[in-house]
């Protein structure tokens, strides 16, 4: 058997950036149309600054082994749309009992948090915070800072990400806004739309079909 090599990478003081990993990306503003409950704010920054990066990743993928892990950084701008600060699209894994650990790095964010039953969760990261998103639970970052927020992120190998689950829900239940001074609140998001007893129930049986390997 080949045996992996061990690595390490720097992470970057001024970018947050791990150095040296194999992948990265980039999501613009302009890419994130339908994330922001206030559509014109949206366009009216879109049209200006379309190109702006809201927040980048970097990360190291060994494999996509199961038993595997992948490890990155995770960089967000400050910045809002209307009152709603700057955060990433958000997902549950695809392989969805898969866990997370995010590090906070620097900056000022939040961990939000879902569950299938809609059970939400903030979690407030500063340099040196832990936060575990457990199995099933939908998660997004956002940068409630006026400077770079940033990450570090490690979770298996093999969990993926799905994106939908937040579009047909018409995002997630709750909306993180400034709250006109230079906090944030929590705001309902009346577009929300709860998955159906199916619908988790069809979560459920996934996990149940993996872990008999059926
Ligand atoms: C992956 C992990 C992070 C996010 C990144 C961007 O499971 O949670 O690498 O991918 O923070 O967020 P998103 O929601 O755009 O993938
Ligand atoms: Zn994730």
């Amino acid at each position: 058997m080949a045996w992996s090599e061990p690595q390490s990478f720097p992470i970057d003081v001024d970018s947050g950036l791990l150095c040296n990993t194999g992948t990265s990306y980039r999501k613009q503003l302009r890419e994130l149309a339908g994330l922001y409950a206030d559509a014109n704010a949206f366009e009216a920054m879109n049209a200006d600054r379309g190109d702006d990066i809201v927040y980048e990743v970097t990360d190291h993928r060994p494999s996509d082994a199961a038993g595997d892990l992948i490890t990155g950084t995770t960089r967000m701008s400050p910045g809002r749309v209307g009152d709603e600060f700057f955060m990433t699209r958000g997902h549950i894994h695809a392989i969805a009992d898969r866990p997370e650990m995010y590090f906070g790095l620097h900056g000022r964010g939040l961990m939000v948090m879902e569950a299938l039953d809609g059970d939400f969760r903030t979690v407030e990261m500063l340099p040196g915070t832990v936060c575990y998103v457990p199995p099933f639970w939908i998660h997004r970052s956002v940068n409630i800072g006026e400077s770079d927020f940033g990450m570090l992120f490690c979770y298996p190998a093999d969990a993926g990400q799905d994106y939908e689950i937040i579009r047909r829900s018409n995002g997630l239940s709750r909306r993180i806004v400034s709250d006109g001074h230079v906090g944030w609140k929590v705001v309902d998001n009346p577009d929300y739309s709860p998955r159906t007893a199916g619908e988790v129930q069809e979560f459920e049986a996934q996990h149940a079909r993996r872990r008999s390997g059926t």
